[in-house]
């Protein structure tokens, strides 16, 4: 069997053309790649109610995969977010076209294809129980669990996700005689090998939150007899999530050093702006020019403006001019070879400019 694993795709009326662009992008990659199962695992959308607003356009855009490709939707905890006054209606009620719906708690059972079992455990606050779960034994050479919530201390994971609850134990898998656990949940992606399973997260396929770096992609899988292969396939449409430093000269203006070519107009910019400069608001005059021009060419873009400090008369001092000038001609060489150290060094520069011509006052 050939298939396509991918989660954590948050469409939301929010962004709605970008979440349904990597949708169709993921359609095409399952026809592209002539896969027979398309797994979602879970976080298909952002809320109930993107849910209710547009699983039309999910019905319609799962509707051009090709016809003997079988769609596996797993809920996950956004699924249920922030319902409607009233409670939820079951997700069981709404029609999601051709997806199956794996609904059932704690667990459901099938087959999709004569060699492979599939147990698909929706996301639940609490998997504890598992031991006393009537799971059938495994029977076909190969079983994956496909499964929406957190395995703590396989890998850094990020910053916390939002809410408590979901811990998925390792044992579980092995438990459940696991050769594949396909996930949803963690954002960041990675795969790693457990006894005798292979433990896979896709990450998000699109970048849902601020920090969220890196190439967003699906996982590719294919299956022969017990063993499962996993490839990571890269989605252009879901762009990535870029940090731009911008410096703000003593007088305000700003420069954004870094080469925004190969940038892809799906990218979200963070613009980290830096400086000690005269006066903030020319500063931010400028900040808010540059960030309207980029918002024509770009799907997002943010500022963070923590590294401002203000100082007067810092535009005319003859220390911090040459400074600056100095960290100027060593950017290309010196800046190259770390950049990140580099730009740590403007900023803790000019913030000792600061103290020391403040202690002069
Ligand atoms: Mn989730």
């Amino acid at each position: 069997m050939r298939f396509i694993l991918t989660a954590d795709l948050h469409i939301s009326t929010a962004e709605k053309d970008y979440s349904l662009a990597v949708l169709n992008e993921i359609v095409g990659v399952c026809a592209r790649e002539r896969c027979e199962a398309l797994f979602l695992a879970g976080d298909v959308f952002d809320s109930r109610a993107d849910v209710e607003a547009l699983r039309g356009a999910f019905r319609a855009g799962i509707e051009n995969l090709p016809p003997d490709c079988a769609v596996f939707f797993l809920p996950g905890n956004h699924e249920e977010l922030r319902a409607g006054p009233g409670g939820a209606e079951s997700l069981d009620r709404f029609d999601f076209g051709r997806a199956r719906l794996l609904t059932e708690k704690p667990f459901s059972f099938g087959s999709p294809d004569p060699q492979t079992e599939l147990l698909a455990i929706p996301f639940q606050r609490d998997y504890s129980g598992y031991r006393a779960w009537k799971a059938p034994p495994k029977r076909k050479p190969l079983r994956i669990v496909l499964a929406h919530g957190t395995v703590p201390g396989l890998a850094y994971t990020g910053p916390d996700e939002e809410e408590p609850g979901g811990i998925l134990d390792a044992d579980l898998f092995t438990w459940l005689k696991a050769d594949l656990a396909a996930l949803g949940h963690l954002h960041g992606g990675f795969s790693v090998r457990q006894g005798d399973t292979l433990i896979a997260y896709p990450g998000s396929a699109r970048v849902w939150r601020e920090g969220e770096k890196g190439k967003r992609r699906v996982l590719l899988g294919v299956t022969e007899a017990s063993s499962v292969t996993l490839r990571e396939i890269p989605l252009e449409r879901a762009g990535e999530y870029r940090v731009v430093p911008v410096y703000a000269a003593p007088d305000g203006s700003l420069r954004v050093p870094r080469e925004t070519a190969g940038f892809s107009p799906a990218d979200w910019l963070s613009l980290e702006v830096s400086g000690l400069v005269e006066d903030e608001r020319v500063a931010v005059q400028a900040l808010e020019r540059l960030q309207g021009d980029l918002k024509e060419k770009y799907r997002k873009v943010t500022v963070r403006t923590e590294g401002f400090s203000v100082l007067g008369g810092v535009s005319t001092h003859p220390l911090a001019l040459r400074f600056i000038k100095k960290w100027e001609e060593g950017a290309a060489s010196l800046g190259a070879e770390d950049p990140e150290a580099y730009n740590l060094a403007r900023l803790r520069g000019l913030g000792v400019i600061k103290e020391i011509l403040e202690s002069r006052r």
